[in-house]
């Protein structure tokens, strides 16, 4: 599939160790959820967010909102990751949201597309941090071929053209294979323009 670029090792170990300690600030102000689909189901991975709007599941459908269920804003986007997107996004744009994805042992995220943003033509941008995730991505449909690739902590993946409606998903984690995380687990940040 054209469109999808994996750099690996964008971030080193000294930046790594920065963004998860801003993650937790993130964290503190707008604590992780465990989102449920509109259908009904339990996701396994929780999820916050930072920026402008955050990205939330529940019986009422996805959508971007301008606040934390709690009511509060959701926190800055913190500057290293919006360093990244500066860097390797392309765009002179900035992002409106920086969704954070959390998977403990045994957590994935199912083959899906993301369209809940109003103009596909802007890339997204992602950075994992700590266990290895195994990313699974196809093409426009769902029955399309799919290849794999383990994402690491540091590496940075640039969806754009044809990927960025391209099915895609986490099919499982290397639980304990960083120790970025001091209880293991692995962090995804995913920065979109949303409208
Ligand atoms: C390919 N996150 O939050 S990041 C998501 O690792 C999501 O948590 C995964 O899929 C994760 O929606 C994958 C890489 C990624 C992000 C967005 C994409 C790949 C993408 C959008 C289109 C195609
Ligand atoms: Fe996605």
């Amino acid at each position: 599939m054209q469109g999808v670029r994996v750099v690996r090792g964008a971030l080193d170990m000294a930046r790594q160790t920065q963004l998860l300690s801003d993650l937790r600030e993130v964290a503190r102000a707008a604590p992780f959820l465990a989102p449920v689909t509109p259908g009904g189901r339990k996701m396994s991975v929780r999820m916050t967010s930072a920026g402008r709007v955050g990205w939330v599941t529940d019986a009422r459908g996805y959508r971007y909102e301008a606040r934390h269920p709690s009511g509060v804003d959701w926190p800055p986007i913190p500057g290293i990751a919006l360093d990244v997107w500066r860097t390797w996004s392309g765009v002179d744009r900035d992002p409106d949201c920086c969704l954070v994805n959390l998977y403990g042992e045994g957590a994935r995220m199912g083959l899906h597309q993301d369209r809940d943003e109003g103009d596909f033509r802007w890339p997204v941008v992602s950075i994992s941090l700590g266990d290895e995730g195994l990313f699974r991505v196809g093409g426009t449909t769902r029955a399309a071929p799919t290849r794999s690739v383990w994402l690491r902590s540091g590496d940075v993946a640039i969806l754009s053209g044809d990927a960025r409606l391209a099915f895609h998903g986490i099919d499982r984690i290397r639980f304990g294979s960083s120790g970025l995380l001091r209880d293991g687990g692995r962090i995804n940040l995913t920065m979109r323009v949303v409208d």
